[in-house]
C-alpha cells in the first residue's frame, strides 16, 4: 500500500507538470499577450493578395504605376508571409509586392477604427478591392474595377468609384456611394 503511494506521487506531479506546459503552449499559441499589431500579408495563391490588418484602427493605403507592382502603407508595421512580397521603409510601415498576374486585393481591416485608401494611378489599375470593414466606423475606397466593399458593424462611408461595384454597409447606418457603373448598393441607410 505504501509502496503503491510512493508511485502514485510523481505520476500526480508529471500529470500537473505537462497540464502546466500545455496550458503554457496553449497560451502562446493563441497570441496571448502585449504582441505588436501588424498588417500581415498572407500565404495565399496567385492573382490574389490578401491581407489581414490588425484588430487596431488601421490606415491602409495602396499604390502603384503597374497593376502587379503595387506597394502598400499606413502608420503600421507590415509582415509578409509572401514571397513576393518585401516590407520595407525604416520603420517597416511599408510593403512592396510584385504579381505580374494579380487581380484582386482582398483586405480584412478587423476591429478598431478602419481606414483602405487606393491612390493616384492604382485607381485604375484595373486590379479589384475586396474589403471588409470589421466592427466600429470605417471609411473604404475602392478602385475604377469592379469592387466589393463590406462596412460591417459600425457606421461606415464606402465609396465604389467606377465600375459595377458591390456595397454593403452592414449593420448601423452607413454612408454609400457607388460612384459611376451598374452598382449593387445593400444595407445603407445613413
Ligand atoms: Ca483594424
Ligand atoms: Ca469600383
Ligand atoms: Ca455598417
Amino acid at each position: 500500500m505504501r509502496q503503491g503511494l510512493r508511485f502514485r506521487r510523481p505520476h500526480l506531479l508529471a500529470l500537473v507538470g505537462a497540464l502546466a506546459c500545455g496550458a503554457l503552449t496553449a497560451a502562446l499559441a493563441s497570441g496571448a499577450g502585449p504582441g505588436p499589431r501588424l498588417i500581415t500579408l498572407k500565404a495565399g495563391p496567385e492573382a490574389r493578395v490578401i491581407l489581414k490588418a490588425s484588430d487596431g484602427g488601421d490606415l491602409v493605403r495602396i499604390a502603384g504605376s503597374a497593376p502587379g507592382d503595387v506597394t502598400f502603407g499606413g502608420d503600421r508595421q507590415y509582415t509578409s508571409q509572401r514571397t513576393d512580397c518585401t516590407v520595407t521603409g525604416p520603420a517597416m510601415t511599408n510593403a512592396v509586392c510584385s504579381d505580374p498576374d494579380l487581380e484582386t486585393i482582398d483586405v480584412s481591416l478587423g476591429d478598431g477604427r478602419d481606414e483602405l485608401k487606393v491612390e493616384g494611378d492604382y485607381i485604375s489599375s484595373g486590379v479589384r478591392i475586396k474589403a471588409s470593414g470589421g466592427p466600429r466606423d470605417d471609411r473604404l475606397r475602392g478602385s475604377d474595377a469592379r469592387d466589393d466593399l463590406d462596412g460591417d458593424g459600425g457606421r461606415d462611408e464606402l465609396l465604389g468609384r467606377g465600375g459595377n461595384d458591390h456595397l454593403d454597409g452592414g449593420a448601423d447606418d452607413d454612408d454609400c456611394r457607388g460612384g459611376p457603373g451598374g452598382d449593387s448598393i445593400r444595407n445603407c441607410e445613413g
